[in-house]
């Protein structure tokens, strides 16, 4: 523990480096500890934290109460695969399911499992429910989603550096236009089609918001061509867009509903999809499944995560700090010609940066932001994401905004 504790961040990136794959590129801050909205990275400097780990840790850096349930399970059952039964899993079930209003839960662990679990639930119910002839089910999938990094994601990705050079890809596959209805619509003519997989706010995209009432119209395109509306939640949901999942702002109940990420408060990797019994129950014993899913210890962390998230109402918080932060720096966006648009639900904001998606200009933001005390990562070349922990106070936000808009007003 000693030298682990006494490593310079300098050490630990060269080992990275050295030892690692490059499949990242961070930015250069090594983080040792976490609380609440706070990192301090391994020289002491302490950071907001503004990206939460995309979104896993919506209830703040190691909750006492969601570590207590992971520290306390450690040492009574961790995982005894699905071979038997555990005492948790069950209660767990439950939870959850009456919390979302669905049936049934099937747990997995990561988001991308997730939404291959929810891909092959909603092939299975086409061939055994819906009556598609065998290998024929189409699935859409909106243009610029991302859901993960398997081969069945990536051969529905639309950003060639996710899919390229990783083919062949799975078919059955077909691309829709995003926030595009009349795109949805045509698609949806052919009989063939079983399912619609989208993200109510667009993430890796750079925190794309659909035109008002577009899941709601979406969604009842596809009943009415008796398609499931599959909402990928892994970064929408667990209260960040200001409801306990994104697609309730416009009363959406989605025919499949993928969780991941703060789901388990960025603990442990628990993901999961939740349908009804007509879609759920087509999966028979044997035919889906994971060694790790629905182990206690995930399952224990994962209540603890919810119960936190409903107990201290971080919903309300995402949506009220949400909109001071929206309107703060909309309005300084007005007098700041680097700032293109501020948009986003709750607390999952981003920035366009008036400037190419091949300058560098939001990365040199960013390295601002971090030695300002604040942390950010740029996506797509020039939008800056935005998404505290959800535990952030007022007081705490209205900081991080001057910082914010020092480090921009002083960026040349
Ligand atoms: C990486 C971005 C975020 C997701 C949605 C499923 C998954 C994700 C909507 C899969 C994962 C990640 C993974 C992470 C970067 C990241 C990301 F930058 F790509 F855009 F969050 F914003 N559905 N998102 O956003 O979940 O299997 O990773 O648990 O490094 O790939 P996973």
């Amino acid at each position: 523990m000693a030298v682990l504790n006494s490593i310079t961040s300098q050490q630990a990136i060269d080992l990275e480096n050295n030892y690692g794959a490059h499949n990242y590129h961070p930015l250069p801050v090594v983080l040792s500890r976490g609380e609440r909205v706070y990192v301090w990275d391994v020289e002491g400097k302490k950071y907001y934290d503004f990206l939460s780990a995309y979104s896993a840790v919506n209830q703040g850096h190691c909750h006492p109460k969601i570590v207590n349930a992971l520290t306390e399970q450690a040492s009574i059952l961790t995982l005894t695969s699905r071979a038997f039964h555990n005492n948790i899993l069950g209660s767990y079930e439950k939870y959850v399911t009456s919390l979302f209003g669905y049936d049934k839960i099937l747990p997995m662990n990561t988001g991308v499992e997730g939404g291959e679990t929810a891909i092959k639930l909603c092939r299975k119910w086409a061939y055994k429910v819906k009556g598609i002839q065998e290998n024929k089910a189409k699935i859409l999938f909106a243009e610029n989603n991302f859901w993960g990094r398997t081969l069945a994601a990536v051969s529905s990705s639309t950003d060639p550096s996710a899919y390229k050079d990783y083919g062949p890809y799975l078919p059955g596959f077909e691309i829709v236009k995003y926030n595009d209805l009349k795109a949805l619509e045509k698609s949806l003519e052919d009989p063939n089609v079983a399912g619609f997989m989208v993200e109510p706010i667009q993430g890796e995209a750079g925190v794309v918001v659909p035109d008002e009432g577009y899941l709601k119209k979406a969604y009842a395109l596809c009943k009415s061509k008796n398609v499931l509306f599959i909402a990928d939640e892994v970064q929408t949901g667990i209260s960040r867009t200001g409801k306990l999942f994104c697609c309730q702002h416009e009363d959406v109940k989605p025919d499949i509903l993928i969780l991941g990420k703060a789901l388990s408060g960025g603990v442990f990797p628990v993901s999961a999809a939740l349908a009804d019994d007509e879609i759920m129950m087509t999966i028979k014993p044997g035919e889906h499944g994971s060694t790790f899913g629905g182990n206690p210890l995930g399952c224990r962390v994962a209540m603890a995560a919810l119960k936190v998230a409903v107990e201290e109402n971080l919903a309300d918080n995402a949506e009220k700090l949400g909109k001071i932060f929206r309107a703060e720096l909309s309005h300084f966006a007005k007098e700041n010609n680097l700032i293109k648009l501020v948009r986003g639900k709750g607390l999952l904001n981003a920035i366009v940066i008036n400037d190419s998606e091949e300058s560098s200009t939001a990365w040199d933001i960013c390295m601002k932001l971090r030695d300002n005390g604040l942390l950010a990562k740029p996506t797509h070349g020039n939008i800056i994401r935005f998404a505290p922990p959800l535990v952030i106070n007022e007081e705490e936000l209205r900081d991080c905004i001057s910082i914010i808009k020092k480090t921009i007003t002083e960026f040349n």
